[in-house]
């Protein structure tokens, strides 16, 4: 494990900090760092489930990832910020679900390469999507889920967009650290997110091909 994922694993802030400043420093890609401070989270998930760590321990971690996340996005803003805007992306949590980390990176990757985001938080049910993307028109709708209970509710917010005609001409991607496993089709969306990196660079494939039209 990195010094970076072993700090946030042990709930350190302070050597948290410490070691993004030392990292960014010394020009190590923000990228890395961000990918390194989620295994940190996933350790916090083991303990967690290995009755090692309890709530307080799961809010304390996502404080710790808060600091580290707030020194690396500036740097990630610097070194692929700026730009005409290339396009509009819906951004939410579903129903139920309450983790915000992860959609929150994909938000400062879009914005640093010159999208425009919508970020609707977290629990938000399919009827906020549909008025969001009736306001907002956007291209592309990106959904964010952790908890397996939460799934269905990509398909039923898809679903909801589709009934309420503002699914046609945009393309639908989720993601999040439990559901990658999940074949596209079984959720309605088009695409699965492997992780924000991944993510991103297939929105704006479909941004930049003019793919998609936006919606209704
Ligand atoms: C931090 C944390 C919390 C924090 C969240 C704070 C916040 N502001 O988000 C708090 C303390 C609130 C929390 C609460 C709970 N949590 Co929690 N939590 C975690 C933890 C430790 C880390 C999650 C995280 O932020 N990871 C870091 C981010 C960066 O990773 P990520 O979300 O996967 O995102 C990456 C990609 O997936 C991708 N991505 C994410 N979303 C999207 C969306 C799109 C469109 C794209 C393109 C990409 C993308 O981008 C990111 C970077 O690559 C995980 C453990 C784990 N292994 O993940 C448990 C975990 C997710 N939690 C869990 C549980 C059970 C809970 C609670 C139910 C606990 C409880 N008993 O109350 C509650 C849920 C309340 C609710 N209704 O949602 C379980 C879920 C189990 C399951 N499979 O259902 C986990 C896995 C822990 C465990 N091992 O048991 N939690």
């Amino acid at each position: 494990m990195g010094e970076l994922s072993a700090a946030i694993a042990a709930l350190d802030v302070g050597r948290t900090r410490e070691v993004v400043e030392a990292d960014l420093g010394t020009g190590r890609d923000p990228m890395e760092l961000i990918d390194e401070a989620r295994v940190g989270l996933q350790t916090v998930g083991e303990k967690f489930d290995a009755g090692e760590y309890f709530l307080i321990e799961l809010v304390r971690a996502a404080q710790v990832f808060q600091e580290a996340a707030e020194l690396i996005n500036p740097k990630l803003q610097e070194l692929y910020g700026g730009g005409e805007s290339r396009g509009r992306v819906l951004l939410g949590t579903v129903a139920g679900d309450i983790h915000d980390l992860g959609k929150s990176i994909v938000k400062v990757l879009l914005e640093c390469r010159g999208v425009e985001v919508m970020d609707l938080g977290v629990d938000v049910p399919a009827e906020r999507f549909i008025e969001a993307a009736r306001e907002f028109r956007p291209q592309v709708v990106g959904m964010s889920a952790l908890l397996t209970a939460a799934i269905p509710q990509f398909k039923a917010t898809i679903e909801a967009m589709e009934a309420a005609g503002v699914r046609s001409g945009v393309k639908t991607v989720v993601g999040g650290g439990t559901v990658i496993d999940l074949e596209a089709s079984v959720v309605s969306a088009d695409h699965v997110a492997l992780d924000a990196n991944e993510g991103v660079e297939r929105m704006l494939e479909w941004l930049d091909a003019g793919a998609v039209e936006g919606g209704a």
